[in-house]
């Protein structure tokens, strides 16, 4: 049940061969093929090959369970942030990641899956959700570390959505990174203040979340290029627009300089400038870790999946409500005596 490693794609049907296709599909596919080449958009009722729109559901719903679950490791410091500024910054990023969730849920319908049936797939454990959020939430410096580092890579990840060829996906990503960027912020500062005007215990939490952080971040950009499946055929179609390991490569570059300004060292002593790669190098990161996080394995996998399905079955009595309310009103009026 807690596996998030199962497929949710459905497979073609029949004798595993391709399907023998009419010459107006052959046609279909030419224009759209042409208008992707072209840099151009495809719309929910643009004709689209299946595969395209099952790499779409796959990523958008992902993404949408990344965010719903990314809450739970936040949410559970919002009785305990050390001030009102504090509680008040992270109940509104978390109300913004439950937004976003139901931005792409919205955006994945588009395509002809139904948010039950995505709900369905993730508390099933057929879908997956970001790796990250399987990891736990110590001390309050996680939260300044959650949004530093997490939503710093998110960011880097999701930028280039903004331009993925599938229009409703890439208008979604536009809000959505425009609040990733405050987010991102107000955990760089929570962490400066802990800096810069912390006590010595303060400033060794900060160290400690950086330093139990910083690898399940960078593997948030999914497996090494060479061992991810999708990447060159969501490439090819402008869903991807830069590989797992581009993007990895550009967020280290970017939080060695952060984590200089903060004053904190980032727990890999082979952090290196590489001058011919215009890049840092890094030491090996533990994909035998990633993959037992994504298969269901990780420290938290059971009490995320567990709060989701929770929250889901004590919901059961709202939906029914509201399902009861909207019958109603679709009653027609009582005749007036
Ligand atoms: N965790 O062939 P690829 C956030 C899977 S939002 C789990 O490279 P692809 C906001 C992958 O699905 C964070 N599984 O796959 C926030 C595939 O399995 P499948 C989420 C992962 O799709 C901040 C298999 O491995 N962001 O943080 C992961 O081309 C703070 C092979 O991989 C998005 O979802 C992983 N990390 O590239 C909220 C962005 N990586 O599906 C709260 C949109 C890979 O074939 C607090 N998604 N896998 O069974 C993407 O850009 C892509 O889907 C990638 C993966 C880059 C994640």
């Amino acid at each position: 049940m807690y596996t998030q490693a199962m497929d949710t794609m459905g497979k073609e049907p029949g004798d595993g061969k391709k399907p023998v296709r009419s010459a107006e599909e052959m046609q279909l596919e030419q224009r759209f093929d042409a208008r992707i080449d072209e840099g151009g958009f495809i719309e929910a009722k643009d004709w689209m090959p299946e595969h395209y729109r099952k790499t779409l559901v796959r990523q958008i719903s992902q993404h949408a369970h990344s965010e719903i679950v990314g809450m739970l490791p936040e949410g559970n410091w919002i009785t305990r942030a050390p001030t009102l500024k504090r509680k008040a910054i992270l109940l509104a990023k978390v109300q913004d990641e439950a937004g976003h969730g139901l931005y792409l849920y919205s955006a994945a319908e588009t395509l002809g899956t139904s948010r039950d049936q995505m709900v369905d797939a993730l508390h099933s454990g057929r879908a997956k959700y970001s790796s990250i959020f399987n990891y736990p939430t110590l001390t309050w410096a996680d939260m300044g570390t959650i949004g530093w580092l997490v939503d710093g890579a998110a960011i880097m990840n999701q930028v280039p959505i903004c331009r993925c060829s599938y229009a409703p996906y890439a208008r979604a990503m536009i809000r959505i990174c425009r609040e990733e960027s405050f987010h991102q912020r107000q955990g760089f500062e929570a962490l400066l203040t802990m800096m810069q005007h912390g006590t010595e215990a303060q400033k060794a939490m900060v160290q400690d979340a950086v330093n139990r952080w910083w690898w399940p971040s960078i593997m948030m950009f999914g497996p090494p290029d060479d061992q991810s499946p999708n990447s060159a055929q969501s490439m090819r179609w402008g869903i991807k627009r830069f590989s797992n390991d581009d993007l990895r490569a550009k967020f280290i570059d970017a939080a060695v300089e952060q984590a200089k300004v903060l004053g904190v060292s980032l727990p890999d002593p082979e952090l290196k400038w590489n001058e011919e790669r215009q890049h840092h190098d890094h030491g090996a990161i533990d994909w035998s870790e990633f993959w037992r996080v994504v298969g269901g394995d990780g420290p938290c996998n059971r009490e995320r999946l567990g709060a989701r399905v929770k929250a889901w079955e004590d919901g059961a009595w709202v939906r029914d409500a509201a399902l009861a309310h909207a019958a109603k009103r679709a009653e027609p009026a009582p005749l007036a005596a």
